[in-house]
């Protein structure tokens, strides 16, 4: 087991990574720009280091300051946490060829499903549903119109390189298909610097659906079942729970062992995500995710396993601790994220938090690294918490909710918190009966 971990991250993820590490008898070493000398991931780190100023391309982004902050503390390993580096396969491979372990998938990995067309080929041909559509890359124009007239319209032009929701373009006809084809391509060619484009058909009324994944590198591969991501404005997540209220048990075990299967048939190492469109009781694959995600703590509380100590075990090179039958999934829960932004308009609120008092009692969780007096810096994610509630029952868990949302106290700046303890009064939310569209939807239309 290592010894020494770097944690290339910074905030409530860095914080995560430590405990983790702590329980584990393993030190850390924290990287931080110099807006974040006070953070509590600097002064809980066993040792820290100043990787460059303020803007991530500068710091979080630089490379060669990480490699060399890992090389002076005689790191083991490195962990990438949550985006800035934790999906750049250059990186992965770099950290490996200067002789740290990379803690996370192979950078192989990491290449074949952050192409798109190359991930949706592979799960197809592995037994995963996928989404009707062209078979690979579209080649040209007239490609497009003749892919489109043999699955139908509304259909959807999507970036290879993309992900995320960035260079997608609906064509609600034919008429429409040209632009929306010229525009998906220059935009892909902009943001990624490839202007590769594949075809979909247009599914109108999800729901988000993933499943937590994890392999090791002794050919085995479990699931944690699924987490219900619909709540998002602008492809950012606002609340997630698990389980869907929209699946029932045997569509939740069908669905979990045919992904955990593409995981031991690629033989991949760490934790993962396989990302699903849900409607009318058929799933579509549409990406995976070769890293932690920032609500893999609904899946913790829900089965009761420590998801960052078992990705630490595989980058060492351990065996599963868990056979998927040891996985039991146990009650609900839902996390809500709370940004320091303005709850109306979504405008950055940083500054200096004047009062703090999470939430606590049985089943409540909080994940973050403020603390009263400390300075939320301009320059990142405005993420700055998560509350995370786990009851018995989904009716529990939303009295709980409710409970701890009432509590929780953040002064100085402006908060999501108030956006939270609306949007679980809301009679759709209370019933489980929302789409990817709900929430732009509800704030569309509220009064
Ligand atoms: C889709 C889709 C509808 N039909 N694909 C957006 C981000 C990227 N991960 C895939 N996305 C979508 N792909 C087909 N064939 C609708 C979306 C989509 C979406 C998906 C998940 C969560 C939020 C979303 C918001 C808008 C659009």
């Amino acid at each position: 087991m290592f010894e020494k971990i770097l944690i290339a991250n910074r905030g409530e993820i860095a914080l995560r990574i430590h405990r983790a590490c702590r329980e584990m008898g393993i030190r850390t070493v924290a990287v931080h720009s110099s807006a974040d000398a006070d953070a509590m991931h600097v002064r809980l780190a066993d040792e820290s280091v100043c990787i460059g100023p303020p803007p991530a391309k500068l710091s979080y982004l630089n490379i060669p300051a990480i490699l060399t902050a890992a090389s002076i503390t005689g790191a083991d390993a490195i962990h990438p946490g949550i985006g800035f580096l934790s999906e750049n396969a250059n990186f992965a491979e770099m950290v490996e060829e200067h002789g740290f372990t990379f803690i996370g998938p192979t950078a192989e990995h990491i290449r074949l499903m952050g192409d798109k067309v190359t991930a949706k080929k592979t799960v197809k041909a592995l037994g995963l549903p996928t989404v009707p559509g062209s078979d690979g890359a579209l080649t040209d124009l007239q490609n497009a119109k003749e892919t489109a007239a043999a699955i139908g319209y509304p259909v959807l032009i999507k970036a290879s390189a993309g992900g995320g929701g960035k260079g997608m373009k609906v064509a609600s006809s034919a008429a429409e298909l040209e632009e929306a084809y010229n525009l998906a391509r220059s935009e892909a060619l902009a943001a990624f610097g490839n202007d590769e484009v594949y075809m979909e058909k247009y599914l109108q009324h999800p729901r988000h659906i993933e499943i937590q994944l994890l392999g090791d590198t002794h050919g085995n591969a479990v699931h944690f079942g699924e987490r219900d991501c619909s709540i998002q404005r602008r492809h950012q997540k606002v609340i997630e729970e698990a389980p869907s209220p929209g699946l029932n048990a045997s569509e939740r075990k069908e669905i979990g062992a045919c992904a955990a299967n593409v995981l031991r048939k690629i033989g991949y190492r760490g934790v993962g995500t396989i990302e699903f469109l849900y409607e009318n009781g058929k799933f579509y694959f549409i990406e995976m995710n070769t890293r932690l995600q920032i609500e893999h703590t609904i899946s913790e509380m829900v089965t009761g396993i420590d998801l960052v100590r078992e990705q630490i075990r595989v980058a060492s090179g351990l065996p599963l601790s868990y056979k998927q039958e040891d996985i039991v999934m146990n009650g609900h829960a839902i996390e809500c994220r709370i940004n320091a932004e303005d709850p109306e308009t979504f405008t950055p609120s940083p500054g200096k938090i004047a009062g703090f008092h999470p939430p606590g009692g049985l089943g409540v969780r909080v994940d973050s690294a403020l603390y009263e007096g400390y300075r939320v810096p301009p320059h990142y994610d405005s993420m700055i918490a998560k509350l995370i509630v786990h009851g018995t029952n989904r009716n529990e868990c939303l009295l709980r909710l409710r409970r701890a949302l009432e509590e929780f106290v953040i002064g100085g700046i402006q908060t999501t918190l108030p956006l939270h303890r609306r949007l679980i009064a809301e009679h759709d939310f209370i019933n489980g009966d929302y789409d990817i569209h709900w929430l732009e939807n509800y704030l569309e239309h509220k009064s």
